[in-house]
């Protein structure tokens, strides 16, 4: 009965409504045991899914429906139902238009497809960056997700604790919610002229006239201007373009090719194709957050940036960032206007801010991710421990990010999925990301230890990217299923967005540090391990020390299987030469990861020690979370994957594998049976050399090589796939007829099974409400009252009066100036006050206040804000009003409820350190909604 109430009060916050929430006990889990067996299959009505969970995996149902559903969805579902379910809330999913600007090398808005020449709208920087006005958030976020979302303006979701810092970006450039028509047309109108004159000179006509229809439409060579736009078709996202698509033939004057497409179809054609082929122009793009994390390092430079890989598609035709500083410095109307109207903090003369005037958004981004960049032969640092400096780079990128327009985002979702009450009695969810995270198999429990788990597709498969640790796992279907079955070095907090241990401890040490011989990294174009760096300096040592236990086949897990995925990074991002069969293209996009990389010394088999420049200007944790490696894969494996993709005729193999999606190769797939077989024959071959790669020549015998390789061979016999890894489960059969992957508990894994509620707690503090006076005298006290309920999901759950937090609450003048800011202490349980002294108070001027109220778990992490506005006034003869007025505004409205901090993002399969860096944070944290 309790926990019903739990689900209608969430109901209720999703669809906005303000309730006095009432406080329930924790409850310690009901007798469950940690899942030994999970079934993992498909549901493809999602109705259906909802009431397989409320029947139960014991009876031909599900425990857990590992796909969240819109808040209003569970509005209309029967009582029966919904007292069988538990709601996990999920802010993870975020929603935007991903544009393909593609334009002919020679022409800045034509391109040309076999001999015909189109005019594409968006290869004009103006036009892209005017669907930020012309789209009515309001309207998506009220009717088309029933409220269950919030606008969004830039790539950090509002929600999050990084998202305030942004807010002066929107500001600056007139968001709103509704939008802004007038302002669109008038742009586009602008632009289009500009185009047309251009045009003109080059024989080309563009003009505006009436069509057969008695409509206005743009026509190009007599032709009507069409955008094709793809528009998925399985959740929200088809009404959202649906919507826009009108918008733009109503507003804008081209016509619209409506390609309702599904994942199976949009994905490859929008990022896998060369944006040349022109089969596309506007995307519905989705993308989910599955992880929490404090700084939003790598947002801009991921979605709006060309640091990491090619935009908007990993092959062909890239675009080049075209907005720079000084184009935002003219938008805005000089630099002072500029520094104001971002608030910067560092950059705050025109003197300063003039040192970044010709920078487009890639050197600056590079500021924020490597700590330095070298532009025009000059070398640009991001202080250390500056974090003014670090906000006005992450404003600035935004800005950029946002007028060059490549993707407009829209909203981000609040979503739940749905756990049965009764067979599922413990589950860990981010607080950010909910299932979607490493934590929902690490966490769970069910009354048989069985788990029966269905993920959501309509396109009939489990997963949609190739299931390869290097490339793959792109979709979030496939990336849950290495979650289950693959171990990071180091994960993120899933309630403080903290790096913390995975299978690895760390010491973060901050130099500089010079860099002794015994440091090696590994030198591609010499196949050997050379003390590169041994003399120069590195700004941060870090020390890692693993527990290894085995791999699924059974054979220990050593250092050696972490120096095989170095000396692979390494191998495989250089092009050594002009045949090397042993470089990536898209890994190659992300050698400056590499070259920050300093030295490896490695200590004895648990421990080695990264000298690195991969720092970050306030945070250890992420320093650790950035230079950590580890490998998902063993070398043996790995060895045999990069054999078949870089010398298939070597072996016998007249397929052509690749790591990374590309056109023509096939993209390897470790659970695809055909992959697999060649994959065999590569191993047998390997066996019969007694193959010890180059990299670890003098480490392993050949004796201990075969024994390796033999070994994997009988697993891939005894599974049927080749996937060996370290997690806590391994895959131990996957029948693609059926939909159907089993998973095992495994035994080698150094992980006890009951580990993670001993020691994690996933807990976050939900606002109840704030008193501040709506009057306050100028010197006289002013107390700000919060009122904080703990809500604890693992290791169990339930409500409870805050007895722990970090509040701080932040005064700010009309004008945006903080006057005061201080920490809220707790007074009570469930109470935290902050007073604010007369003499404080004294100085203030007469107006209007806000109180921005931020608190969270732990200090740095916002979990959520409060806005209140006061008005202060001034003591006078005539006012017979001396005291302070005291009429507290009892209805809180937090301007998010949503969580936390911000997450580390990387899109597609490709890219970013993620990859490299990652092979520890492998599985990328950013993954797109592909089903
Ligand atoms: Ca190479």
């Amino acid at each position: 009965m309790k926990r019903r109430l739990g689900f209608v009060l969430a109901l209720l916050a999703v669809v906005g409504l303000l309730v006095t929430p009432l406080t329930l006990p924790v409850y310690a889990a009901e007798q469950g045991k940690p899942v030994e067996t999970i079934y993992l299959t498909i549901r493809t009505n999602e109705e259906a899914a909802i009431s397989d969970v409320a029947k139960g995996g014991a009876n031909g149902g599900l425990d857990v429906f590992l796909y969240p559903i819109s808040g209003k969805e569970f509005k209309n579902l029967p009582k029966d139902i919904l007292d069988k379910l538990r709601l996990i809330r999920s802010v993870g999913g975020e929603v935007a238009i991903q544009i393909n600007p593609v334009h002919d090398d020679d022409n800045p808005y034509t391109v040309t497809v076999g001999d015909k020449v189109y005019f594409n709208p968006f290869a004009i920087k103006e036009v892209r960056f005017a669907l930020n006005y012309l789209i009515n958030r309001q309207y998506i976020v009220s009717n088309i997700f029933g409220g269950s979302a919030q606008p969004m303006y830039g790539c950090v979701r509002p929600s999050t604790g990084a998202g305030i810092y942004f807010e002066p970006v929107y500001k600056a450039l007139g968001f709103t919610p509704t939008g802004d028509l007038a302002k669109a047309q008038q742009m586009v109108e602008e632009a289009m002229k500009k185009a047309a004159e251009e045009l003109k000179k080059e024989g080309h006509k563009l003009e505006l006239k009436t069509g057969e229809d008695g409509k206005k439409w743009w026509y190009f060579d007599g032709e009507p201007v069409t955008v094709k736009f793809v528009i998925r078709v399985e959740d929200e996202r088809k009404d959202i373009g649906l919507y826009v698509a009108d918008l733009i033939e109503k507003y804008l004057h081209f016509k619209v090719e409506k390609l309702l497409w599904n994942a199976q179809k949009a994905i490859p054609a929008v990022y896998y194709k060369d944006p040349k082929n022109f089969e596309w122009q506007l995307y519905t793009a989705g993308w989910i957050i599955t992880s929490n994390v404090k700084w939003p390092d790598w947002q801009t430079a991921a979605f709006y940036s060309t640091i990491w890989g090619k935009q908007p598609a990993a092959v062909g035709w890239s675009y080049t960032p075209e907005t720079t500083v000084k184009d935002l410095v003219d938008y805005f109307g000089g630099p002072e206007k500029l520094i104001d109207a971002l608030g910067l903090k560092y950059y705050n003369t025109p003197e300063k801010l003039k040192e970044l005037y010709d920078m487009n958004i890639d050197p600056i981004v590079e500021m924020i991710n490597y700590g330095e960049t070298t532009f025009n032969n000059k070398t640009y640092v991001l202080e250390e421990g500056n974090v003014d400096q670090y906000w006005d780079l992450q404003k600035i990128s935004m800005a950029q990010g946002i007028m060059d327009g490549l993707v407009v985002f829209i909203a981000e979702q609040w979503e739940y999925f749905a756990v049965n009450k009764e067979r599922v009695t413990r589950i860990a969810a981010d607080v950010s990301a909910g299932l979607y995270s490493w934590w929902m198999w690490r966490g769970l429990e069910t009354v048989d230890g069985v788990a029966y788990v269905a993920e959501f597709s309509q396109g009939g498969s489990i997963y949609t990217n190739a299931m390869n640790p290097i490339g793959g796992g792109g979709d979030i279907y496939g990336n849950m299923v290495m979650r289950a079955i693959s171990d990071p070095a180091t994960y993120v907090n899933p309630a403080t967005g903290d790096v913390m241990p995975g299978r690895c401890t760390f010491k973060v040490e901050r130099g500089p540090f010079t860099i002794p011989k015994n440091a090696i990294v590994y030198n591609s174009t010499l196949k050997k391990w050379v003390p590169q760096h041994a003399g120069e300096k590195a700004k941060v040592r870090v020390t890692y020390t693993c527990k290894f236990g085995k791999w699924h086949d059974g054979t220990p897990m050593t250092m050696e299987d972490i120096k095989a995925a170095i000396a692979f990074s390494y191998e495989w991002s250089y092009k050594d030469g002009d045949n090397d069969p042993y470089y990536d293209e898209a890994m190659g996009a992300s050698t400056r990861t590499l070259e920050q990389t300093l030295g490896f010394v490695f200590v004895n088999p648990t421990t080695y020690i990264v000298y690195s420049n991969i720092t970050h200007p306030v945070a250890d944790d992420q320093i650790a979370g950035n230079n950590a490696w580890w490998a998902t894969v063993p070398w043996y494996l790995r060895h045999a994957m990069e054999e078949l993709v870089a010398n298939p005729q070597k072996y016998g193999v007249t397929n052509n594998y690749t790591f990374t999606q590309a056109e023509g190769p096939r993209w390897l797939d470790l659970l695809v049976k055909d992959h697999v077989e060649d994959l065999k024959k590569v191993i047998e071959k390997l066996i019969e050399e007694k193959d010890v790669p180059w990299y670890l020549q003098g480490e392993i015998t050949p004796d201990e090589a075969v024994k390796a390789y033999k070994s994997l061979l009988d697993f891939i016999n005894k599974h049927g796939h080749a996937y060996d890894s370290n997690g806590p489960f391994y895959l131990d059969k996957y029948d693609p007829d059926k939909m159907l992957m089993v998973f095992k508990r495994f035994s080698g894994n150094p992980i006890p099974p009951d580990y993670w509620k001993k020691t994690l707690l996933i807990a976050r503090l939900v606002p109840k409400g704030a008193e501040v006076p709506a009057r306050v005298m100028a010197g006289k006290p002013l107390t700000v009252k919060v009122m904080l309920t703990l809500k604890e999901e693992f290791p169990d759950w339930g409500e409870k009066p805050a007895d722990r937090g970090y509040v701080t609450v932040s005064i700010v003048d009309a004008n945006g100036n903080e006057v005061y800011s201080g920490e809220a202490k707790l007074t009570t349980a469930g109470t935290f006050e902050l007073n604010v002294p007369g003499d404080e108070t004294k100085g203030w001027s007469t107006g209007k206040y806000t109180a921005i109220i931020r608190g969270g778990l732990s200090k740095e992490v916002t979990s959520f804000t409060i806005k209140k506005t006061f008005v202060v006034i001034k003591p006078t003869t005539t006012s017979p009003q001396q005291t302070t007025t005291s009429t507290p505004q009892q209805t809180s409205s937090p301007t998010a409820t949503g969580t936390s901090p911000t997450e580390t993002t990387t899109k597609g399969g490709i890219c970013g350190p993620a990859i490299l860096v990652g092979l520890a944070v492998l599985p990328l944290l950013l993954r797109r909604r592909d089903n």
